[in-house]
């Protein structure tokens, strides 16, 4: 059993987020730690409001875990203001994790904001050096690289553009859950690039797929996988764990329609 965290924000609807996290971290055999950044008021169908911490609040959570627990792999989910970010930053950057987790959530599924802009510097140049890999889907690539990216080519020129943009960062793992054809996931990792097609077609409102998958990579990181190995195991993860809840919402689509 690992001990991971997650520092990122509060989905009241359980689905992305710590909420969304900390669940993945426990069915995977592993005890989740969590440091709230941003409260979302949030449904499936839309976004409330969004207030990020008051930054001793953030320090203060992440100072009670680290002081006293043996951490094993962090996951970075929203962080919400720049003050934040770099509050973040400057707490883990005394710490020297080797497997640091970020999905760069810009947005939430509903386009509403979640980053404000003055954070994506901190994001790009002080937090992102110091991960292992971050996860982009394609328009959180495209905020980072600068560029469109909505083909497979575009993803690898993308994977390869934020590797060199944010020096130091691992790897990048460019999603593209949302790709007009295709689906495949593109990993670069400085020298090589790695394709994984997907094996499942998500439904098209489905949440939290970003935040699970990179909790489940924190975690397979955390066991000692390598990251082609932990990207293939979270993915598989994914799978299972999305293929519950679509029939989940089958059923609960027909009481709606029966009612
Ligand atoms: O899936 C992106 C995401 C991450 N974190 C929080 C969110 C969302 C999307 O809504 O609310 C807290």
């Amino acid at each position: 059993m690992a001990n991971i965290l997650t520092i990122a924000g509060s989905d009241p609807s359980g689905e992305a987020g710590i909420q969304g996290d900390l669940q993945t971290m426990r069915a995977l055999g592993h005890r989740g730690f969590s440091v709230i950044t941003t409260v979302t008021a949030q449904n499936d169908v839309r976004v409330y409001s969004v207030n990020p911490v008051d930054t001793t609040v953030l320090s203060d959570q992440l100072r009670a875990v680290l002081s006293h627990y043996q951490i094993d792999a962090v996951k970075i989910g929203l962080l919400g203001t720049k003050q934040i970010a770099y509050q973040v930053y400057r707490i883990l950057n005394e710490e020297h994790f080797k497997n640091i987790v970020v999905d760069p959530v810009l947005r939430s599924s509903s386009k509403a904001v979640l980053l404000e802009s003055a954070a994506l510097p901190i994001l790009t140049s002080f937090i992102l050096p110091l991960s292992r890999v971050v996860t982009p889907n394609l328009d959180e690539a495209e905020t980072l690289a600068g560029m469109t990216v909505r083909t497979q080519e575009q993803m690898k020129e993308a994977a390869r553009k934020i590797y060199d943009l944010c020096k130091g960062v691992g790897a990048v793992l460019v999603k593209g859950g949302h790709l007009a054809d295709s689906r495949v996931d593109i990993l670069y990792d400085g020298q090589q690039l790695h394709e994984f097609p997907a094996a499942k077609v998500y439904p098209e409102k489905i949440r939290g797929t970003g935040c699970i998958l990179s909790s489940a990579l924190a975690a397979f990181l955390a066991q000692g996988y390598g990251l082609t190995e932990a990207v293939w195991a979270a993915k598989a993860f994914l799978d299972r764990t999305v293929g519950g809840h679509e029939e989940k919402e089958d059923e609960e689509q027909l009481s709606f329609i029966a009612s």
